[in-house]
């Protein structure tokens, strides 16, 4: 039997008042003075959990003024050491609160329990580990240069955080995504203010508990809630005080975004949208290519920006691939997040639901052969109102179709055949996104060959969403600009100023 969502916020102590999500501004909680807010809706069953109180230009102000102040104040004159001692102990934080986190994540998001407890919250609390490990064992460039009169000179490079960053962040990995950011933000000496998913504000405006658990300095860590254009979005990252933005999103919001950071020409990191291809070769490891392209077409109900949403597969293992992965996303079991079994939650909203289920309706209109799915799955009573769709699977498409050249952002995929090596580098290729892909071949040479050839961030080899945090991060072509983790991170978190010493 499922818990509905004020039992879960129940077990999970997270009460009414906790499941409002106020803004986090200087170290306390505030509704505000908008007077504005919104309901947060469960997409699990449309049910309200709480109310999230939108900020206005006033809110958004304090934010940055408190983040600023914090940069000159105890934090500003904290060692490298303490620093990370106290980011340390925010990852500790969050594991000890685990439960509650996944609750708020679940009930935010409905993905399975299952998924958030090995993905989410996990890698939430690693991300503020992982980077001061980096800052603390980082070195900067050194020259000794010689003058003409022969005393010579040094130079040396400091690395100084670049001041209040803006992080402007998605809803569908939530805790994950912004602490991708805040962490190494805060591991540089940054301070930060965060304008969470309208869709997803609770994980966010938990972390705010953390951090003053923690004895975190006020002003270091900010959030104000809203939505994007003439809203907190938008006065955040049009406020002179953010001396740079991170923001993960839609290619159409970075641009926007990208607008309001030339006022001041302040820099931006973009981690934005994808239409990401898998490559499968008549050589592949099959079980391994369908277990790989089920996570990567139906984890999180599709909602990965580097999730798979074209397939080529190499002619004579075509129609086997297409059989198998039909019956792996027939098997996959919709529901609840705490039923036991349930590996495909909702998406994330009725909003979200209208703009998958138009593309579904579209991939019928351009003559799609649906293999499965295609539709809104009949659920148990209780669950009735939620933002369910199934799982869909479409071949028989020209590669102009919309739902093979937009990126969709629901559980479902195009599977065409291809029949050489260059043809399918071509397909893959073929696309203003640049962000991830898979291969699946066991021929090695051909696996270095094909890997060079892909124009994206990521190209992972028979895996996917194998993540080792200090590797480059990013997308290519409309799929982002700049690179995050590890060095890459303190790259943009970081500004590198040379000192130069005639001796
Ligand atoms: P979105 O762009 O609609 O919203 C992201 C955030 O931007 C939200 O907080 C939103 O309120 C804010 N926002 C919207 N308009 C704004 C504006 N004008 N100014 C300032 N802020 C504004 O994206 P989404 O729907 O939340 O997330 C899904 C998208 O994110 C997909 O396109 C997906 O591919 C992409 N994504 C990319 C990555 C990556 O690493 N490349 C990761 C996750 C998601
Ligand atoms: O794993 C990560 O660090 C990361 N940024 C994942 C992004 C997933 C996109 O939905």
């Amino acid at each position: 039997m499922s818990l509905n969502t004020a039992e879960i916020a129940q077990a999970s102590k997270l009460d009414g008042a906790r499941r409002d999500a106020l803004h986090f501004i200087d170290g306390a909680f505030t509704t505000g003075s908008t007077g504005r807010s919104w309901q947060n809706r469960s997409p699990i069953d449309n049910s309200v959990i709480g109310l999230v109180h939108e900020a206005g230009e006033a809110e958004v102000d304090a934010a940055v003024t408190a983040a600023r102040r914090a940069l000159t104040g105890e934090w500003g004159r904290m060692s490298v050491e303490a620093r990370c001692t106290l980011l340390g102990a925010v990852a500790d934080e969050i594991n000890r609160r685990f439960d509650e986190f996944l609750a708020a994540e679940c009930l935010d998001t409905g993905k399975p329990v299952s998924l958030a407890s090995h993905i989410d919250i996990p890698r939430g609390a690693a991300n503020f580990k992982m980077f001061t490990d980096v800052i603390k064992t980082v070195s900067t460039e050194f020259f000794p240069t010689p003058t003409p009169d022969g005393t010579g000179a040094i130079n040396y490079a400091l690395r100084k955080p670049k001041g209040v960053i803006g992080v402007i962040s998605p809803w569908n990995l939530p805790l994950l995504l912004m602490t991708w950011k805040v962490g190494p933000a805060l591991a540089c000496g940054n301070t930060v203010v965060v304008k969470p998913s309208e869709e997803t504000p609770l994980t966010t405006t938990l972390l705010g508990e953390v951090m003053n658990a923690v004895g975190m300095p006020k002003g270091v860590f900010n959030v104000v809630h809203g939505f994007g254009p003439n809203s907190a979005g938008e006065f955040l990252t049009r406020h002179k005080g953010v001396d740079a933005i991170t923001f993960t999103g839609e290619t159409r919001t970075g641009e926007a975004i990208m607008k309001a950071a030339a006022d001041g020409v302040r820099p931006v990191s973009f981690e934005l949208g994808g239409k990401n291809a898998a490559i499968v070769f008549a050589d592949a490891d099959l079980d391994k290519a369908i277990e790989g392209t089920m996570r990567s077409a139906f984890a999180n109900c599709g909602q990965v920006c580097l999730g798979t949403e074209r397939v080529y597969v190499q002619r004579p293992v075509f129609e086997d691939f297409v059989a198998r992965l039909k019956a792996g996303a027939e098997g996959l079991k919709l529901g609840h997040p705490e039923d036991k079994g349930v590996t495909l939650g909702p998406l994330v909203s009725q909003e979200h639901r209208d703009k998958v289920l138009s593309y579904y309706r579209k991939a019928v209109e351009e003559g799609a052969i649906v293999v499965t799915g295609g539709g809104i799955p009949e659920m148990p009573a209780h669950l009735a109102e939620g933002a369910w769709v199934q799982p869909t699977i479409w071949t028989g498409l020209p590669e102009t179709a919309a739902v093979v050249r937009e990126e969709i952002f629901g559980p479902c995929c195009h599977i065409q055949p291809f029949d050489t090596e260059e043809e399918a580098i071509h397909l893959a290729n073929d696309t203003p996104y640049g962000l991830a892909c898979a291969v699946w071949t066991e021929n090695l040479s051909r696996a270095h060959r094909v890997a060079a050839r892909m124009e994206v961030g990521l190209c992972w080899v028979n895996s996917w969403f194998l993540r080792d945090l200090r590797t480059p991060f990013g997308g290519s072509k409309a799929s982002g600009i700049g690179r995050e983790g590890g060095l890459h991170s303190l790259e943009f978190y970081t500004e590198l100023s040379n000192v130069c010493i005639k001796l």
